[in-house]
């Protein structure tokens, strides 16, 4: 599967997307091969691999445990360049344009070019944008960059329309995991309003409700992992209320 082209084939249908973040530092191998069987049987889209700071975990092993027990595509979310594995299908090439930081503009790209090109991932050149989210998340320490304060939709659309048209193929917009206050309703729209490529929200999203209201609002993917690794049994509800959002898909 061209995991890019279908993202976009659902997004112009009003289509929405389910995508289950595993953080391989923070979930045993046993418990990625967990989460991934549940994922099969609620129709999870994507599963994303990623973590912004790696300590014990291994992304390779994580990503083989996950195969073990589904045949969901893998995407990794890279944290940094320690973070790309040939076992998985496609990566978010990420760039971090809310940010000022040019490590995360185009050094650490530089550092990883080769390895990704000749890895034979699918790679989706996405803007990541970072959104204040009520407390110092671990990617904002990490990144050592301001995010973009929650109330200013007008520099998150500026953000996202200036990342389009650098011929970047995705926005990500991000409160960052375990946010205590997800991305507003009012900035997915404005965001959405004014880009024509596919719209990723994540970041504190920890009820069904939420995730449907942010695919109302303009999400084509939402992205949740903290709760779930309390809580797998809410899965399934999550998949329900995103997938439901658009009864013609
Ligand atoms: C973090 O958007 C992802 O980068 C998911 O966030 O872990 O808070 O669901 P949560």
């Amino acid at each position: 599967m061209n995991i890019y082209s279908h993202i976009q084939a659902q997004s112009r249908k009003g289509c929405k997307l389910f995508s289950v973040l595993i953080d391989p530092d923070k979930t045993s191998l046993e418990e990625a091969g967990r989460i991934a069987f549940e994922a099969q049987s609620c129709n999870v889209d994507f599963l994303l691999v990623g973590s912004s700071i790696l300590t014990n975990g291994n992304v390779d092993k994580c990503v083989e445990s996950i195969r073990t027990f589904c045949n969901i595509p893998i995407v990794l979310f890279p944290g940094n360049t320690l973070q790309i594995s040939s076992k998985a299908d496609g990566i978010l090439y990420l760039s971090l344009i809310s940010g000022r930081n040019p490590d995360l503009l185009i050094g650490k790209h530089v550092i990883s070019a080769s390895k990704i090109k000749s890895s034979g991932l699918e790679v989706m050149p996405t803007g990541y944008m970072l959104v204040e989210s009520g407390k110092l998340t671990t990617v904002a320490y990490i990144s050592n960059t301001l995010p973009i304060p929650r109330d200013k939709d007008e520099i998150a659309s500026c953000t996202a329309i200036a990342g389009e048209l650098l011929g970047l193929k995705l926005i990500y917009m991000d409160a960052g995991s375990g946010a205590e206050v997800p991305i507003s309703t009012s900035m997915i729209k404005e965001v959405k309003t004014n880009i024509s490529i596919p719209l990723i929200v994540g970041g504190g999203i920890t009820s069904p409700e939420k995730a449907a209201e942010n695919c109302k609002a303009g999400a084509d993917m939402i992205v949740v992992g903290n709760v779930l690794e309390k809580d797998l049994s809410l899965m399934s509800e999550m998949s329900k209320a995103i997938h439901l959002t658009e009864s013609v898909c």
